[in-house]
């Protein structure tokens, strides 16, 4: 039958970028390109560093030595050096955040390029010492200033030129965005290549799933509390939403990209901005979402719309399916 033959003609990410590339024309220099390639690279390195961790010491905290007397490195240290070094050598861009570098890393002229890329390298720590899922969040601006400087990734993330994370999960699983829907890809670790699986992403219209930390409730303005209540607790005739919250955003993202529902991490009176980073966590989330037909919210507002004024600011999500995003708008909007 044709299932057992195999597919002699996958599509690579490597392969799919270059047909983008292409499809652009004489405007595409080729620069996104390469950075793309770069960053599927550090991808693949934290991967199989991820799979590891356990056997190779890089569980546990940052600053702690091993019986050789060597620095251990955490898990999410190991990465940002990683990306920080594969970004540099890239030469394709000029300013860097990281979610693990209090200032901004400006690219010192010999190696500077173009793009400036703002990224947290392994998000979910809570996660990592129990082996469950987490991934790598990125988003990219191209240089709008001479130079490249702060300023350059201080702008709204509707600007960005691409965004995407990586999933190391049961699989590991990279999807990306250039601003033409959102593709994703699975590793096959035999090819050691991402392969197209998961081609032209669109978010159902409704989900049957919400996705909060509810342990935060008793701090939740009451427009949040009134729509978890109302999803829960249906008119008769209709089945209450099912609850899934992993704690690793990309995680919580990614099946929402894939069944639909809503992923929520809003402001409350506790965390007066609430928790998520807009630069490196909202802005791409958000930018994936709306490119795969879906809606990202702070309750109040698109959240591709903000203006950041500095690079590790916060801000409340909500996003997922358009109806049921909606729906929740209706209870802020009631307010
Ligand atoms: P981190 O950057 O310290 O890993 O925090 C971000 C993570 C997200 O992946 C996740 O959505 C959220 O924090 C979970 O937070 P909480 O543990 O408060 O539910
Ligand atoms: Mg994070």
């Amino acid at each position: 039958t044709a299932e057992e033959i195999p597919n002699t003609d996958i599509i690579t990410l490597t392969r799919h970028i270059l047909s983008d590339q292409l499809r652009l024309g004489a405007a595409a220099t080729g620069d996104l390109t390469l950075l793309l390639n770069a960053i599927q690279t550090t991808s693949k390195f934290i991967a199989t560093n991820v799979r590891k961790a356990r056997l190779i010491n890089l569980i546990g905290l940052a600053g702690e030595t091993n019986v050789q007397g060597e620095e251990q490195k955490k898990l999410d240290v190991l990465s940002n050096d990683i990306m920080v070094n594969a970004l540099r050598a890239s030469r394709k861009t000029a300013v860097l955040v990281s979610e693990e570098l209090d200032e901004a890393v400006l690219i010192e002229e010999r190696l500077r390029g173009r793009y400036c890329v703002v990224f947290d390298p392994l998000d979910g720590s809570s996660n990592i010492d129990a082996g469950v899922n987490i991934g790598t969040i990125f988003g990219i601006y191209k240089v709008a200033s001479e130079k490249g400087d702060v300023s350059d990734v201080l702008r709204p993330g509707k600007e960005m030129v691409a965004a995407g994370y990586t999933m190391y999960g049961s699989s590991c699983n990279l999807v990306l965005s250039t601003g033409n829907g959102v593709n994703g890809y699975t590793l096959d670790t035999a090819l050691g290549e991402f392969i197209l699986t998961h081609p032209d992403i669109q978010i159902p219209t409704r989900g049957k799933i919400y996705s909060f930390n509810e342990g935060n409730s008793s701090y939740f303005h009451p427009e949040v509390v009134n729509y978890l209540n109302s999803i829960k607790y249906p008119p008769a005739g209709k089945s209450p939403y099912s609850a899934r919250y992993i704690g690793s955003m990309v995680a919580d993202v990614h099946r929402t990209l894939l069944y639909g529902g809503i992923f929520g991490y809003p402001d409350d009176r506790k965390s007066k901005n609430g928790k998520l980073r807009l630069l490196y966590e909202a802005f791409p989330m958000a930018f994936l979402t709306e490119q795969a037909g879906g809606v990202a919210t702070t309750g109040r507002g698109r959240i591709l719309d903000i203006v950041p004024t500095s690079i590790h600011e916060r801000c409340s999500v909500f996003l997922g399916s358009k109806d049921d995003v909606n729906d929740l708008l209706k209870f802020y909007e009631k307010a």
